[in-house]
């Protein structure tokens, strides 16, 4: 499919190293994805799905031990560890290397390699970035097939150029105790060996889009962000968008496919989805910062998606979807899991493949559906995606908003007063953790942009590659927001409505952007007052709301410890404008 020199010299090598007994160049067409789903069929790699109810759908179910992303396994291997940085496992490149190619040795015999060059963006976009992904998994190359732009119009497009991510996957035995998710940044490279699971093997995604994308964005001046993107259209027709960052399963997917509370649907009130998960951010010909979604496709949480919930993005996976870890419905032969309805099937196969009986199943307080089975659907079933979604340009982005999941200290939302004190606001984010990722859930932890997990550097640089693009955006710079959705009372209850609801709270945003809505100055920022914020047909007590939108000096008296102790990790590489804007907090709360 190709003559560049480069393509061929790794290919070869990795071959060598590997040893397929076949390699299979992937072209992107209908027919030859096709084939691989019936052979995948066949083997029972996937099940196919009812096709009158779920046309074009699969079923995937993964090891046990398998099934979220392993942050613990996961390398940045710079050429020094300060360069990592203090957030990220090292280990020195060679050492690795090393290491890996034993692990890699031999892995693919008796299988075959499948070669997938993707691009991330529209294919031949000034935005975009080309990769080759080489797996072993048929269900890779399928997912890659939905999340990416894949085949030979992307090799076509690389042409004799050497610049590109050298991605190389093997499943091998799947064996946790060496499981490795590594990216080499300085040689554009990606190792994962022994996963089979979304972001661990997906390589376009978190290792490519986010952990190499925000190291090449630091060396060029752009930025890759673990960000949603949508536009929010008024009855006026104006659409203006806004790119928000919130951690793992903390609602970047429901956000960006809202659906408006009913009287703002009349008034013509519309949201656009750009992306659910990664934005790639530039400063455009007209100074202002513009956004385009790497991605093709969503990779989406399935348990608390419901018609109610998350229609667009439930309608978005109707056809053409494969389906990983939820569980099967063998009444119809669809998919079923946690808050799809209230209505588990009675005979069900729960994710881990046991048939049960699943109303009796949930009743005893087991999950049919593991908290991270997923989606992956392509964008263009989504109702609501946007006319931009392939426009090479991206889209003008007016908001960045930072949120997490903060049962208690977050309010509802509030405005940083500059872009300085905005992206001490991000850095100083934390969130209780999900089920997307192996370990602990529900803990609170620091996780600054909510980019932890991804960024490809050193952390304290990373400030200060946001500090750098302010200083570029001067006066053209979004406004900074933060929002939490997850407050909870006393009993554990969410205290916000959330889902279409978080509708009222993005229009106070974009209305104060221009000037057009109210707030009141507090020691951490700009709060509405409940008069600020269209109600109109909420039911919510004026208590609660109170507690939603106010600042506990003390409680966050007690934050600033734990920000001067995060913060302590980075020593003197701390910019000097994330400091001054800790002091500045701290000398507001006394
Ligand atoms: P990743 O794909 O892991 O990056 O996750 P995400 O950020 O896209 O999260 P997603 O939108 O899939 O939401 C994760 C979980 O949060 C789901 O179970 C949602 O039902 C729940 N959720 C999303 N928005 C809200 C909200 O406004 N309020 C409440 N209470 N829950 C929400
Ligand atoms: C996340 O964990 O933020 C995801 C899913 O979007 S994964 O692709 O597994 O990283
Ligand atoms: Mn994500």
């Amino acid at each position: 499919m190709t003559t560049n020199k480069s393509v061929l010299a790794w290919l070869d090598d990795m071959v060598s190293m590997c040893k397929p007994d076949e390699i299979v160049w992937i072209d992107g067409s209908e027919e030859q994805l096709e084939a691989l789903r019936k052979e995948a069929c066949e083997s029972g790699e996937i099940l196919k799905l009812n096709e009158e109810k779920l046309p074009g759908c699969y079923y995937h179910r993964t090891a046990e031990n398998d099934v979220a992303r392993v942050e613990d396994r996961t390398f940045i291997c710079a050429r020094t560890k300060e360069e990592a940085g203090p957030t990220n496992n090292w280990m020195d490149p060679a050492e690795m290397y090393a290491k890996l190619r034993n692990l890699y040795n031999g892995s693919m015999k008796g299988r075959t390699m499948y070669v997938v060059p993707y691009s991330m963006g529209p294919i031949g976009s000034p935005f975009s970035k080309i990769g080759i992904e080489l797996t072993d998994s048929i269900y890779v190359v399928l997912n890659m097939a939905i999340m990416t732009r894949v085949g030979k119009a992307v090799m076509d497009c690389l042409g004799d150029c050497p610049e590109f991510v050298k991605c190389l996957h093997a499943k091998k035995d799947v064996n946790p105790e060496e499981r490795y998710i590594v990216q080499f940044p300085q040689d554009a490279t990606i190792w994962s060996i022994n996963s089979a699971y979304g972001g661990n093997v997906l390589l376009g995604k978190k290792c490519f889009a986010l952990r190499i994308a925000s190291y090449l964005g630091k060396q060029e001046g752009w930025m890759a962000e673990h960000m949603l993107i949508l536009g929010l259209e008024n009855p006026k027709g104006e659409i203006k968008y806004i790119a928000a960052a919130f951690p793992s399963a903390c609602g970047k997917t429901n956000l960006a496919m809202l659906i408006p509370p009913a009287y703002l649907k009349e008034k013509g009130y519309k949201v656009w989805t750009v992306g659910d998960d990664i934005a790639w951010l530039r400063i455009g010909e007209d100074g202002r910062l513009y956004a385009i979604n790497p991605e093709a496709g969503f990779f989406g949480v399935a348990p608390g998606t419901s018609e109610k919930t998350n229609f667009n993005a439930l309608a978005s996976t109707r056809q053409g979807t494969i389906f990983t870890n939820v569980a099967i419905n063998n009444e119809d032969n669809t998919v079923w899991w946690e808050g799809l309805d209230k209505n588990p099937p009675a005979d069900a196969t729960e994710w881990k493949g046991a048939k049960v009986n699943g109303k009796e199943y949930t009743a005893e307080g087991n999950k049919l559906a593991h908290p991270n089975s997923r989606f992956t659907a392509p964008a263009k079933n989504c109702p609501c995606i946007s006319s931009e979604f392939e426009n090479p340009a991206g889209v003008p982005i007016s908001a960045i908003v930072f949120g997490g999941r903060r049962a208690k200290t977050a309010p509802l939302v509030y405005q940083a007063r500059d872009w300085e004190h905005g992206v001490f606001v991000g850095a100083t984010m934390a969130s209780e953790t999900t089920a997307a990722a192996a370990g602990q859930v529900g803990v609170v932890r620091r996780d600054p942009m909510a980019m932890k997990p991804f960024c490809g550097y050193n952390m304290a640089d990373y400030f200060a590659h946001w500090l750098e693009m302010g200083e570029k955006l001067g006066d053209k710079a979004p406004s900074i927001f933060h929002v939490n959705w997850f407050r909870q009372d006393a009993e554990g209850h969410f205290m916000w409505p959330g889902f279409g609801d978080n509708m009222r709270v993005l229009n106070w945003i974009l209305d104060r952007c221009e000037g057009k809505a109210d707030a009141t100055e507090t020691a951490i920022g700009y709060l509405p007052k409940a008069s600020d914020l269209d109600l109109t047909g909420l039911d919510i007590d004026a208590a609660t709301l109170e507690e939603l939108l106010s600042v506990d000096k003390e409680v966050w008296a007690g934050e600033i410890d734990g920000i001067k102790e995060y913060f302590a990790q980075f020593g003197d590489k701390l910019p000097k404008g994330i400091a001054d804007q800790l002091a500045k907090l701290e000398a507001n709360l006394k």
